[in-house]
């Protein structure tokens, strides 16, 4: 089977469809469909190459973000001004302002070069609702040049109501809308003030009219077919328990998703938040939290808070290959590398599929109590292949007697640069890894596995390059054997 790694850098495209073809995958999709059985197809056409609305797309596609609308009607306390919108990106990143001109330029030439692209999305720096013009403006250009790229938006939900018509006549099928309240007391906690209708409010009254304001915004977007994904900023002491309300909120609203993303609040960051102590969630307390709202609206776990000019799949960043001093004047669209790409994963996707329903039904009959979570090494597709050195995060999930389930990322700073590994930086990466059973990589050297070891992580490159369900399937097999019923303990080093 041809790996993700080879068709990411394929360019040749005869070549790569020869290679699918040696693995014996002739079909389109092997005989199996990647799109859930119990999912509307006009539902999963919508979101199957969204990175963002569904996990199983995200080792696959790649989004990319264009910072064109700096304006914002409100402020949160997350927020610093000189950055970009905190509400859909990593706090404390300036991105690269673009006009509408510009991130037309942009986005042919990352399409021309980076074959993954399936969404262009506008998350800022400001408010994309507020800042319309510059928004509608480069949704237009862009679709004529590249008519299949879908348009996402985030919005803090203040201006939406009066653009979803226009959203949906401009074919935009998914906006999240940041709801970190439904209670207007709390969020005097979170925005000191909103201004609307050439007015500024303070207090709860501003407070009132957002939440009003969102929830018809929410309204509209659900009587319309438009997909909606909710962020919310988990902020303990403040709104950490009430997101139990808002996620009873937002489902009974036609939410499609619920994402709940941890608070980020460094001091340089100049937030009111960050100056003023309020510290966001550990890793666990936001996974005791998304573990609570289960059975409600459907969570995303996979958000990466990613860069308001992010490029790449999620948890990568190219955007730096692709500022305004590197873009071409000219622009020509070249589609070629995308269909290539298409066809590709459209094969191993199928694949892919059927193996992680073989695994995960495999590890439901066999696990009856207790849980094991385990931090995956990957570049993508879906496959443990990334080394453990190499690693700029890991990707988490759990077996249990639900099966296998994508529970979040964790970040960690490279261990491994220029052949040799950091001490200090394998210290950062083991506390990062707080509370996982075992790592799973591609490769790892036996210093560090010693001293993940002896922090009680057992570490194994065994199943390199198998697809993940597959390999965390096998750990369970090797701690259980075929006895059925038993008890998924963490395993010892
Ligand atoms: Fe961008 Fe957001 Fe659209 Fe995705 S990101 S506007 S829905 S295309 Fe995705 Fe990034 Fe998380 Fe946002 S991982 S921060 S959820
Ligand atoms: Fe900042 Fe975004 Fe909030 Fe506006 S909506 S204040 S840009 S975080």
């Amino acid at each position: 089977m041809l790996s993700l790694d080879a068709i990411s850098s394929v360019i040749d495209l005869d070549a790569m469809r020869a290679k699918l073809d040696e693995g014996g995958c002739k079909s389109s999709s092997c005989g199996s469909s990647a799109k859930p059985d119990d999912m509307e197809a006009d539902i999963w056409e919508k979101i199957k190459d969204h990175p963002c609305y569904s996990e199983e797309a995200h080792h696959y596609f790649a989004r990319m973000h264009v910072a064109v609308a700096p304006a914002c009607n409100i402020q949160c306390n997350y927020c610093n001004r000189k950055y970009d919108c905190a509400n859909e990106s990593r706090p404390g990143v300036v991105s690269e302002k673009l006009t509408p001109d510009q991130a037309l330029r942009k986005v042919v030439t990352v399409a021309n070069e980076v074959p993954q692209l399936s969404v262009l999305g506008i998350a800022g720096p400001g408010d994309a609702c507020y800042d319309w013009k510059k928004t509608k403006a480069t949704f237009k250009e862009v679709s004529k040049y590249i008519p299949d790229i879908k348009l996402c938006i985030s919005t803090n939900g203040l201006a939406l109501p009066e653009h979803v018509d226009e959203l949906m006549d401009m074919n935009v099928d998914h906006v999240t809308i940041t709801i970190n309240m439904v209670d207007p007391e709390i969020g005097a906690k979170i925005y000191p003030w909103i201004f609307y209708k050439h007015k500024r409010y303070t207090g709860i009254e501003a407070s009132q009219i957002l939440h009003e304001r969102q929830m018809q915004g929410l309204e509209m977007l659900t009587a319309r077919g438009i997909l909606t994904k909710i962020n919310s900023v988990m902020i303990p002491g403040v709104n950490d328990d009430h997101l139990v309300e808002v996620n009873k909120w937002v489902k009974e609203r036609g939410a499609f998703l619920h994402n709940v993303m941890p608070l980020i609040s460094e001091a340089e960051h100049g937030t009111h938040f960050g100056l003023t102590g309020q510290r966001g969630p550990t890793a666990m307390e936001l996974k005791a939290l998304q573990d609570e709202l289960d059975g409600g609206a459907k969570l995303m776990r996979h958000c990466r808070q990613c860069r308001a000019d992010a490029v790449g799949l999620l948890g990568e960043d190219r955007g730096q290959e692709f500022t305004l001093d590197q873009l071409p004047e000219e622009i020509h669209y070249d589609p070629a590398k995308r269909e290539a790409y298409r066809e590709v994963v459209a094969r191993e996707r199928g694949d892919h599929v059927a193996a992680k329903s073989v695994a995960i039904a495999a590890v439901k009959d066999v696990v009856e109590t207790g849980s094991l979570l385990v931090a995956v090494a990957t570049k993508g597709g879906g496959r443990v292949n990334e080394h453990f050195g190499h690693a700029k995060e890991f990707q988490v999930y759990e077996a249990s007697p639900k099966g296998i389930v994508f529970v979040g990322h964790r970040k960690v700073e490279q261990y491994c640069l220029g052949g040799f590994g950091e001490d200090a930086t394998l210290d950062g990466v083991i506390a990062a890894l707080e509370g996982v059973d075992v790592v799973l990589c591609a490769k790892i050297g036996d210093c560090p596995k010693d001293q993940l070891t002896a922090a009680g992580i057992r570490a194994t490159d065994a199943h390199a390059h198998d697809y993940i369900e597959t390999a965390i399937f096998a750990l369970v097999m090797e701690t259980f054997g075929a006895d059925a019923g038993a008890e998924l303990a963490p395993m010892s080093a």
